[in-house]
């Protein structure tokens, strides 16, 4: 598999192939389980935040320039007493559509955990990277997916799905009035949710998803004289979504608007990439996706939400590229890893033995809630990752996983490798095959279905998993089909997240590689060049 690496090159997206050449970008601008997001600008720079369900650290924070670049500066809330989540936290429980905004020189930022003991809770900070507050708890908001708008008098609006409001003291949390009804979307429609309400040349814009967030998914909105309403329903509605559409990506929905310096508009939304035969499988979760916006009559248009879009009008501003290979050597994680539900300090150290990740095992196998993992969003439709694993004390490895109860993972111990999966109620181990004594390098190779090489059951991806020999080979122990990992088989709000687990003991990694093969185009590829 040729591969291109993340260190070469001018470098600036995820992958580390820079997504903005020629006049084009490419969408997503932030690939692998992003949803929900939402952005705010400070000057010349855009923060982004998105929801992390049942991950711990929770709310990855994005900074950049230009809209399409983006790094991230760390994890919202990456510590105990901000983020509670119990093993008893379903996958697809936990953090909730967060929204993020600018106000009286801080950041506001407020999100659901719908955790056992969540609720809504506003954190607040001055510097994005952090560190965030504690949390404000606003027992007063009854539904998820709340936004927060300020109006000229000072009060501060919290309006969520329903669509419900309740003007809020964002300091102390309290309520200053009873919540109330303002708009349930296009008669009809399921699920209305996602609210942000904007000012906008002295009108107020209430912006909405609803249809749900699968293939039915779209964005609305209304507007009024006054940040409670009365709303009037945009008669373009829905002023955005590609159901019943044949665009590459679907369920485009949950998006939030910005103004750039130079006055044009732009949404960023979430949107996802289905790949096999019917009815399409999506595997890398909610991604975040970037539209243009252009106000006509007084209603904002969003463009088509392509894989290769026209680039903003401004030069790009690329951040540097992350490195193929983490090789541990560094005191801290880098913000890009995340474990379930919780990171107990006595769980994983990168000096117990330097250089090393070690992780001690707490649950016993990819199945309990509280395994002790460290994983990453997997990204890339093709990708491979490698693992240098020493099982001396423990057994342990690689895993590619949605939930509990859908996973694959090749592990080594007790003197040999072996591929297990997990798919629903099914939990074969799938190949063993003993390995000397020592450290193995383990390795997954996702490959996607290419385009047009399609039949109706045809799968979106194949997982391999294996071991690589000391020369370099790679040992294909398996061949899985990757429909068994997706969203529409596993049910929930997330994707792929791919790493390192311990399963007894304590088991050490030297480094992991995360390589993106993106000479391996996907059944998701690029269709459509949007004209302005
Ligand atoms: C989120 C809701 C949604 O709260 O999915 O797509 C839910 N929209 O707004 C979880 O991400």
């Amino acid at each position: 598999m040729s591969m291109i690496t993340a260190d070469t090159g001018p470098a600036a997206s995820p992958s580390g192939v820079d997504c903005w050449v020629d006049g084009v970008f490419t969408n997503p601008v932030i690939a692998g389980l992003h949803p929900d997001p939402s952005v705010c600008r400070v000057g010349q720079d855009y923060f982004l935040a998105c929801s992390s369900f049942e991950y711990f650290p929770g709310v990855p924070i994005f900074h950049s320039r230009d809209l399409v670049h983006w790094e991230q500066l760390g994890n919202a809330l990456d510590r105990p007493s901000q983020l509670s989540l119990p093993p008893a936290t379903p996958s697809s429980g936990g953090v909730y559509a967060p929204t993020l905004r600018h106000h009286g020189g801080r950041f506001w930022l407020v999100a659901t955990n719908v955790a056992p003991g969540g609720g809504t809770m506003l954190f607040t900070t001055e510097e994005p990277a952090g560190p965030w507050s504690d949390p404000v708890a606003l027992p007063g908001v009854t539904g998820i997916d709340p936004d927060l708008a300020w109006d000229d008098e000072g009060r501060c609006w919290c309006t969520y799905a329903g669509i419900e409001q309740v003007p809020v003291d964002p300091r102390t949390g309290r309520s200053l009035g009873p919540p109330r009804r303002l708009w349930s979307g296009t008669p009809g429609a399921q699920a209305p949710e996602a609210p942000h309400l904007y000012r906008v040349g002295g009108v107020w814009y209430l912006l909405i998803a609803e249809g749900g967030t699968e293939r039915g998914h779209g964005v609305s909105i209304a507007r009024g004289a006054a940040p409670y309403g009365p709303f009037e329903p945009c008669p373009a509605n829905p002023i955005l979504s590609h159901r019943s559409s044949d665009r590459p990506i679907q369920n485009t929905g949950h998006g939030d608007l910005v103004e750039a310096p130079d006055g044009t508009w732009w949404m960023v939304l979430l949107g996802v990439r289905p790949g096999g035969g019917t009815p399409g499988w999506h595997v890398l979760g909610r991604e975040t996706y970037l539209a243009p916006v252009q106000w006509v009559d007084g209603w904002p248009v969003v463009g088509e939400v392509a894989p290769v879009m026209v680039a903003p009008p401004w030069p790009p501003r690329a951040v540097a590229a992350p490195p193929v290979r983490d090789d541990f050597d560094g005191s801290q994680l880098h913000p890009r890893w995340v474990s379930l539900r919780s990171r107990p300090a006595a769980c994983w150290s990168v000096s117990d033995r330097p250089g090393w990740l070690s992780l001690r095992a707490r649950g016993r196998s990819m199945d309990d809630p509280d395994v002790t993992f460290v994983g990453r969003r997997q990204q890339h439709p093709s990708c491979r990752m490698r693992a240098l694993v020493d099982p001396a004390d423990g057994r342990g490895g690689l895993a590619v996983r949605v939930d509990e109860r859908h996973h694959y993972e090749v592990e080594v111990g007790d003197g040999q490798v072996r591929v297990r999966a997990r798919v629903g109620s099914l939990r074969p181990t799938v190949a063993t095959r003993p390995v000397p004594a020592g450290p193995a390098r383990l390795r997954i190779d996702v490959i996607a279905t290419p385009p047009g090489d399609q039949h109706p059951r045809q799968e979106p991806d194949a997982v391999h998993l294996g071991r690589e020999t000391a020369d370099g080979h790679f040992d294909v122990l398996a061949r899985l089909d990757g429909r068994y990992l997706s969203t529409e088989v596993a049910g929930g709000f997330t994707g792929r997240v791919i790493g390192m687990y311990a399963a007894t003991g304590t088991v050490r990694f030297d480094w992991f590689d995360y390589e993106p093969d993106e000479r391996r185009p996907s059944g998701a590829g690029p269709r459509a060049i949007l004209t302005p």
